[in-house]
């Protein structure tokens, strides 16, 4: 793997960007194949001991990315505190590391993930390591060893160990060749990022998996997610979570995308419950293995107009980056998302209006338009 071990240097300024939602040590990638291995007598783990309960005892992978912390937060109010143990290989600040279990764990490190799921009688996978699209492109090689080789640790795990795992997938799973208005379940997917390509690696493999081995995967393709909690990570969808920190910072905000470009996307919460919902659903439930959930889509100009209902100040200018440009027109415009809906009741909370007011609520800006003013 001479080409993955080259990338030392560009992998750790990649890896050490908040937010990239990546959990990968770039020396240790190694051949893997799928049987049983050997966990060698000298294995030294510092394990977390759970309650006896009869919840699921979940681990995230990636835990510091954008959806790791809230996932964690909302299946340690179902299942317990000890129950949810969040991982990555980078240092968690002060609040993640005193809210709960918090372990190092490296997806391309095959050993230390089979010690954490043993040690810790690990039953639900939550496998949030990746780099996102445009940061991909950014480092292919490392993408493709985080996003493929760390894949396949994680489904030989999962299934060795008769793991339910989760892997998100994403509107980049499509690709210019697809239907973009609406996108359905079932389609052509040729995307053109090597993390579209990832993702649609995964959900093969995971459905083949399940069906060669048992595995119990499921698989959602989220749109673009917005939270106030994290700042974005090298997403395409980037844009429409930076216009609300920049809208409070200074009033001005620079979109990387043209004004008209549709995308779909959802509040966080949305997302998190919907991730905890296909989790729980009955097995008989499920007709597919992949999902599209989706809750609203909007163009960067839409989305200004409404912030702008609450801080009329903002400014905006728009300079397209071409790579993310090209992405985004690659990509889904709505999301048909009827299958989720009808198998396990998939039911969206946030439409545009609501998810703009609550970011600006949560950043502290709703009824302060003096403080942008303040700031012009
Ligand atoms: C990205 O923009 O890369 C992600 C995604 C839509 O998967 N946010």
């Amino acid at each position: 793997m001479p080409i993955v071990r080259n990338l030392s240097r560009a992998a750790s300024q990649v890896l050490q960007r908040p937010g990239c939602g990546c959990q990968a040590s770039i020396g240790s990638v190694r051949c893997i194949s799928f049987s049983p291995r050997k966990v060698t007598s000298d294995a030294s783990f510092h394990s977390v001991s759970f309650s006896e309960t009869d919840h699921p005892r979940v681990l995230i992978t990636g835990g510091l990315g954008q959806l790791g912390v809230g996932l964690a937060q909302l299946l340690r109010k179902r299942f317990g505190k000890n129950n949810v143990i969040l991982s990555d290989i980078r240092k968690p600040p002060d609040n993640v590391f005193y809210s709960g279990p918090f372990i190092y764990s490296d997806i391309l490190d095959y050993k230390n993930l089979r010690e954490i799921v043993v040690n810790n009688r690990i039953t639900w996978l939550f496998h949030y390591s990746a780099l996102l699209s445009a940061v991909g492109e950014a480092n292919v090689p490392l993408a493709r060893a985080v996003n493929i080789t760390g894949l396949h640790n994680i489904l030989d795990i999962a299934a060795e160990h008769s793991l339910r795992l989760f892997v998100p997938s994403t509107i980049g799973a499509f690709g210019p060749t697809s239907p973009r208005n609406p996108t359905p379940d079932l389609c052509v997917q040729r995307p053109r990022t090597i993390y579209g390509v990832s993702k649609v690696h995964a959900e093969l493999m995971g459905e083949y998996y399940h069906y060669r081995y048992g595995l119990d995967f499921r698989c959602l393709r989220y749109p673009g997610i917005i939270s106030a909690d994290s700042q974005p990570g090298g997403g395409t969808t980037d844009y429409a979570v930076q216009i609300f920190h920049d809208a409070m910072k200074s009033g001005k905000f620079q979109c990387n995308l043209k004004p008209d470009t549709r995308l779909p996307m959802m509040y966080i919460d949305d997302c998190l419950r919907a991730t905890l919902e296909i989790m729980e659903a009955p097995t008989d439930s499920l007709s597919m293995r992949t999902y599209n959930i989706s809750a609203m889509s909007f163009t960067p100009e839409e989305l200004v107009q409404e912030v702008r209902k609450h801080i009329p100040e903002l400014q905006v200018n728009y300079n397209m980056d071409a790579v993310r440009q090209a992405i985004a027109d690659s990509w889904p415009m709505n999301f048909d998302d009827s299958n989720a809906r009808k198998d396990w009741g998939w039911k969206h909370d946030y439409d545009l209006p609501e998810l703009v007011s609550t970011m600006l609520n949560l950043l502290g800006s709703v009824g302060t338009t003096t403080r942008v003013a303040q700031v012009n």
